[in-house]
């Protein structure tokens, strides 16, 4: 069997800075917690930026451009550009960065849906600041919009025109049918990288039952043509990423996914969850891809 390829996705959009005072926010903090992460035996880093003065979810290329030429003078690992942004952004605004940074990797929603953090809201007691409780708290009526010409606009203007390969993130057994549209019209070719993302509400719960079966539908509609890793968030994390690596997937850990390391215990930093689970990966018998194996896994243009 082949290396286990380990993501970590820094800090997302998802999580606020009153949730942990270890979740990277500034250009600084995140490429110090990439270069952590990717010590630590990560070969991609999933990336989103944030406003530095408040620690909102921030599209603003020059944000990203804080951080995407450190990582890239500083350490070999894969840098995939989330597309997804936060369900608040138009497209526009989600695929600025990765259109002027051309990254070998972006994140690639496969289906509209409800994307709802607002019970989050309900744990915080003390806000840093104004914007993050309307913020989480106006998430029950939002849409997180990728509509099929939204992901024919991505996979033609990232993929096609400017070589990227994509994270396939897959919240639902319907995201697994719209890859197999996109590859019955010729728009993305093998081997995909599927991402099931399990615990999101308006996606999937953290179920094994539905590991299992989103593997069963993958393998009948693309065979030998992909691969899968997992994400999980908040607590689901460790027990169904290390599921997928006993099951012959890829894992994805991450501040954007978790903001711990056990229960009720914050992680520090990336990097001890990415550690965490090499630990996992290793006592399974298995090896943890480097970046450049990744590459080969992946078929990224390098
Ligand atoms: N935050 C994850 C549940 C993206 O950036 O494209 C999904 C995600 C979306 O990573
Ligand atoms: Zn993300």
């Amino acid at each position: 069997m082949r290396e286990i390829i380990i993501t970590c996705a820094l800090t997302g959009s998802i999580h606020t800075p009153s949730m942990s005072p270890h979740l990277p926010i500034t250009a600084d903090e995140i490429t110090a917690a990439g270069l952590g992460a990717a010590e630590a035996g990560a070969a991609i880093l999933h990336l989103h930026a944030r406003d530095p003065e408040t620690g909102k979810p921030s599209a603003e290329p020059e944000h990203f451009m804080g951080f995407l030429p450190r990582l890239k003078q500083a350490s070999a690992a894969v840098l995939n550009i989330s597309t997804g942004g936060s369900a608040v952004m138009s497209l526009d605004q989600r695929l600025a960065a990765s259109k002027q940074a051309a990254p070998e990797m972006a994140s690639l929603n496969m289906g509209t849906m409800n994307f709802a953090l607002y019970p989050m809201a309900e744990r915080i007691s003390e806000w840093k600041h104004d914007w993050e409780k309307p913020f989480l708290e106006g998430s029950d009526d939002l849409v997180f919009k990728n509509t099929p010409r939204d992901i024919a606009r991505i996979l033609t203007e990232l993929g096609r025109d400017r070589g990227a390969r994509f994270e396939f993130e897959c919240y639902d057994l319907s995201h697994l049918y719209m890859l197999r549209h996109f590859a019955d019209r010729g728009l993305i070719k093998a081997p995909f990288f599927i991402q099931f993302v399990f615990g999101v509400l308006g996606g999937m719960g953290p179920d094994p039952e539905n590991l299992t079966h989103m593997v069963r539908i993958a393998d009948k509609l693309f065979g030998e043509d992909y691969m899968f890793s997992v994400l999980a968030a908040g607590r689901h994390q460790m027990p169904l990423i290390t599921m997928s690596a006993a099951m012959g997937g890829h894992v994805r850990v991450g501040l954007e996914d978790s903001l711990t390391i056990a229960r009720g215990t914050l992680a520090q930093s990336n990097a001890e969850q990415v550690a965490k689970i090499r630990g996992i990966v290793e006592a399974l018998g298995r090896t943890v891809a480097t970046p450049d194996q990744a590459r080969a896994i992946l078929g990224l243009k390098g």
